[in-house]
């Protein structure tokens, strides 16, 4: 085992989007939980790793903490570079970025907002961080048609791909994933019985076994 560990929360999306990465490459991480329903994320002791008070956030051996999804998915590609999930050609690398940041800001975004903004237990806790906002019921009806759309977009996509950036599985599936089962678990939106290319790609997705993660 290396002596990075992973701060993290078993039902967090955005840490699942990390175990995921990490399933892949087969590395094997300590994971620390971060008890979010106790308000663990605001302790002293996780702030001094975290002062934003949010999972994921990986440490490294001499310390240094590293939160943001994307930034900890390129610290360990560049330490542990295969299998590559961000590409390894300058197109390859572009497009995953590309496709990456499409499934981030249209369709992981729109779920995280759609629920935090309407979930009873998320009063005054519409954003994840260290300040505090109260819910717009409105925003949260404009993000699950956002949602909608992702799911309609991808599947138009998934005609023409096997993964969502292209041949190879990548950090743009992680994503798309996370996204669309926090989706059905959290806002039951589920993938449309029509929507074949998406359900294609879900049953292959979800065959790997970093899909537990
Ligand atoms: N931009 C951050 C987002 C992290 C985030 O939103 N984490 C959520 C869990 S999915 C969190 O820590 N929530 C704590 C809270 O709601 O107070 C990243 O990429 O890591």
């Amino acid at each position: 085992m290396s002596a990075l560990k992973l701060y993290h929360a078993s039902g967090s999306p955005n840490a699942r989007r990390v175990r995921i990465f990490i399933a892949e490459k087969n590395l094997d991480i300590e994971l620390v939980a971060v008890d979010l329903g106790t308000q663990q994320q605001f302790s002293d002791s996780y702030r001094a790793i975290n002062p934003r008070s949010m999972v994921p956030a990986l440490v490294l051996e001499d310390g240094t903490a590293i939160s943001e999804v994307p930034a900890i998915w390129r610290y360990l590609e560049e330490r542990y570079p295969a299998p590559a999930l961000l590409g390894t050609t300058p197109e390859e690398k572009a497009l995953v970025a590309m496709w990456e940041r499409r499934a981030e800001l249209d369709g992981f975004i729109p779920v995280m907002e759609a629920v935090r903004n309407s979930v009873p237990g998320l009063k005054g806790r519409a954003l994840a961080g260290p300040h505090a906002y109260e819910q717009i019921p409105a925003l949260a009806e404009r993000s699950k048609a956002r949602v909608a759309h992702f799911f309609a977009d991808l599947d138009l996509r998934l005609a023409d791909v096997v993964f969502v950036a292209g041949a190879s599985f990548s950090a743009a599936d992680i994503t798309a994933l996370a996204a669309v089962d926090f989706a059905t678990r959290a806002l039951n939106h589920a993938i449309g019985h029509s929507q074949h290319n998406l359900l294609r790609w879900y049953d292959a997705v979800c065959a790997r076994p970093s899909a537990t993660a």
